[in-house]
């Protein structure tokens, strides 16, 4: 531990020459270039706008860190010196400024935090010529709702000046506790915290069996926030061997790399594991760590079947052995976890994308887990996604059942039917050109309604509309659903996180029950939805593109 005397702050007011008017949060928080970011007072704006809006800032204790991309320790500074004068009274920073979006839900919900700053744009790149992100997550320690985002937008569109004291940056490398002013500043392990809650959550005793028996796992941290968390769990608690975690040092570029754990940007960890024979298990998280992608030897898990697969073998984790309350997914999440649901006997809850809309649901005890398409999954011990949590579930199951993940892929879809799902992304598409394909196809929706599509008939098409059965507000406009008779779905949304142009996502699931053929390649069960969307979106030429820019 280390103490400084307080530092004599002094205020500093400064004024906007004109205010910002493109700070309008999307899917989750304010994501753009960090050239933007860097522009003078950009940061200050949207951080002023946020201490004015938030509740209990005066006297308040404040959570803050990031995946450690570069503007992470700059954005530090200035929400340090910005936090003090603005009358907080404490700041929970944690070493290096490294910390995941789930660490910091649980860190806001341990220290009774009024909420959190979140320095990352997730899994989009870093670095001077990549993204930068501010999250703001609320007392629950969870994503702030619209209600607070479209109130911070609005503020900063008149906003003509913040306020800020000058004063010499704090060490934040090693802990210890700090002052600026009357603004206590505390210096922690971001690491600790979060491997306590995991140990209460899981039984490691079995899972560190698991993993010293025959069983080699390659962990890919893609150079961003889990890797001093998977280094702690994996190798230092549970004894996986060292090198275990691929890519473990968080670097302000993440390598170069893209920390979006798909197929595609992670494809080093999934040749390892699809086409390789050394490893049993492989896993990887996105850049702030709330994401994760599973892997079994010659096996892809997909996210959607993930949480079904955690859901029908929840009792084996000791935090859910007395079963769940109920689930929930978002929208565009294929529906095999409304299958478990069913046959648990327990609600199953459909939210639109985004982590945000799960809150109400956690707050209230209706659902236990949750999660989304996007390699999202989750349950009530935060209120985030969790990349390594879902890691160590995975590992609690595996190490009960003792078989691999191929085989607990094939006996989940034995038991309950097969989704064929898939989400083809074409990112960077001209703005005009993606919102002129998506109007026009939602004009074209209420015709749709009894047509063919994909030799099907069209039973429902329709912009989805969510009203939350906690508070009952509503929200309009998350994404175009086309039904078919059968089940099957085609979905179609433009992303609300990228910042280059627009990215067009489009979504596939198709239902085969147990008796039907279950070892499809899902682009093969799904080919004649995929051109049926393709011809009636007319995606090749409005985006001038041949192929997604991502399959997943
Ligand atoms: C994407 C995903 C969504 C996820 C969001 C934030 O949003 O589709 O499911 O909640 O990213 O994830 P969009 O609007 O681009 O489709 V993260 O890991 O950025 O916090
Ligand atoms: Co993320």
């Amino acid at each position: 531990m280390t103490t400084s005397a307080p530092a004599e702050p002094t205020l500093r007011l400064v004024r906007l020459d004109a205010p910002f008017t493109d700070q309008k949060p999307g899917t989750s928080g304010l994501r753009k270039s960090s050239q933007q970011f860097e522009q003078a007072n950009y940061l200050e704006s949207f951080v002023e706008a946020v201490f004015r809006t938030l509740p209990g800032v005066q006297g308040g204790t404040l959570v803050l860190g990031g995946d450690g991309r570069y503007g992470n320790r700059r954005a530090i500074d200035v929400i340090l010196r910005m936090g003090a004068a603005h009358g907080l009274s404490k700041v929970i920073v944690t070493t290096g400024g490294i910390l995941s979006t789930p660490a910091a839900s649980n860190l806001i919900r341990q220290r009774q935090a009024i909420g959190g700053i979140i320095l990352s744009a997730s899994h989009n790149p870093g670095g001077p010529n990549g993204d930068f992100g501010v999250k703001v997550n609320g007392a629950n320690g969870g994503p702030t709702p619209a209600s607070f985002t479209d109130a911070v937008f609005e503020c900063t569109k008149t906003l003509e000046q913040y306020t800020i004291v000058d004063a010499a940056a704090i060490a934040i490398d090693t802990p210890g506790s700090y002052s600026i002013g009357a603004m206590q500043v505390e210096v922690i392990d971001g690491v600790d915290d979060f491997v306590a809650l995991m140990q209460q959550l899981f039984d490691f005793d079995r899972i560190r069996e698991l993993i010293r028996s025959d069983f080699p796992l390659a962990f890919d941290a893609m150079h961003a926030v889990t890797g001093p968390y998977a280094t702690r769990l994996l190798e230092e608690i549970l004894g996986a061997p060292a090198g275990s975690v691929r890519n473990g040092v968080p670097l302000e570029d993440f390598g170069g790399g893209h920390p979006d754990p798909n197929l595609t940007y992670a494809h080093e960890l999934a040749e390892l594991l699809l086409d390789g024979e050394e490893f049993r298990f492989g896993a990887a998280c996105d850049g702030d760590g709330d994401r994760n992608m599973i892997l079994g030897q010659h096996c892809f898990v997909n996210p959607s079947d993930s949480l079904a697969v955690l859901t029908a073998n929840a009792t084996v984790a000791p935090a859910y052995a007395d079963g769940l309350a109920g689930v929930a997914r978002s929208m565009p999440t294929s529906s095999a976890v409304d299958v478990v649901a069913k046959e648990l006997g327990i609600d199953c809850y459909e939210t639109p994308t985004g982590w945000k809309f799960f809150g109400n649901l956690l707050d209230a005890g209706k659902i236990t887990l949750c999660g989304e398409e996007s390699f999202g999954t989750g349950s009530n011990h935060v209120r985030e996604k969790d990349g390594l949590w879902a890691v160590l579930f995975w590992l609690q199951i595996l190490a009960e059942r003792r078989c691999s993940v191929a085989e607990i892929m094939a006996e989940h879809w034995k038991r309950f039917g097969r989704h064929y799902y898939s989400r083809h992304d074409y990112e960077a598409v001209a703005s005009d050109a993606a919102h002129g394909l998506f109007h026009r196809l939602e004009g074209m929706l209420p015709g749709l309604v009894g047509q063919s599509f994909a030799g099907r008939s069209v039973s429902a098409a329709d912009n989805f509309s969510y009203t939350d059965p906690v508070d009952g507000s509503v929200t309009k406009g998350q994404g175009l659903r086309i039904l078919l008779e059968d089940g099957s779905r085609v979905m179609v949304r433009l992303s609300g996180t990228g910042t280059k142009g627009a990215t067009i996502r489009v979504y596939l699931e198709s239902y085969v029950p147990s008796s039907g053929d279950l070892n499809q390649d899902p682009q093969v069960a799904l080919a004649d939805m995929i051109s049926a969307i393709n011809e009636l979106a007319e995606i090749k030429q409005r985006t001038g593109m041949d192929r997604p820019t991502v399959i997943t």
